[in-house]
């Protein structure tokens, strides 16, 4: 089976939140990978990468970046396909920097921007499940009983007193 999502970040320490993204596609059954790259530090190799991940036929990104977090915006000038961009709750912000960094891009080369920290790369595997769901019923037939264990969690402990 051919590679479905691509989950870059710019640092090894984006990987405790990023993992969750990860762990989502698993659940689900997407073929992914998980790599750091950063687009300031190893410009050259993330572009590299990119050609190698689509001839392995990605179909979405995700990107999680902290700080001045341009990753997202980078990978988004290289590709035609789909971008999400996960701000980390790093640095003296705590994420409001990557935030407004990756939401903010100039009108024409959008990133889809998830919220900060794990909630965010949580909800980024999700939509890539819904785009790839599009296509492909299993994914959609997943993302179903997904939705509805949440719905049964919540019935479950409707009754606080
Ligand atoms: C960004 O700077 C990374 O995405 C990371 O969130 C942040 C800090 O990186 P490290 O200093 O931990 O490598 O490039």
């Amino acid at each position: 089976m051919s590679l479905e999502v691509s989950i870059i970040m710019g640092s090894s320490s984006d990987w405790e939140t990023m993992e969750h993204a990860s762990t989502i596609l698993k659940e689900f059954g997407i073929q992914h990978e998980s790599v750091v790259y950063s687009a300031h530090r190893t410009p050259d190799e993330l572009f590299t990468y990119m050609k190698q991940a689509q001839e392995n036929g990605v179909k979405v990104y995700i990107a999680g970046a902290g700080l001045a977090a341009h990753l997202p915006g980078v990978i988004a000038s290289k590709t035609l396909l789909p971008v999400l961009g996960v701000p980390m709750a790093a640095g003296a912000l705590q994420g409001m920097d990557a935030l407004l960094s990756i939401v903010q891009m100039p009108g024409g080369i959008p990133v889809g921007t998830l919220g900060i920290g794990k909630a965010g790369a949580k909800n980024a595997a999700l939509l890539a499940a819904a785009m790839l769901g599009i296509e492909n019923p299993e994914i959609r037939k997943k993302l179903q009983e997904f939705r509805e264990k949440q719905k049964q969690n919540v019935l479950s402990s409707q009754r606080i007193s």
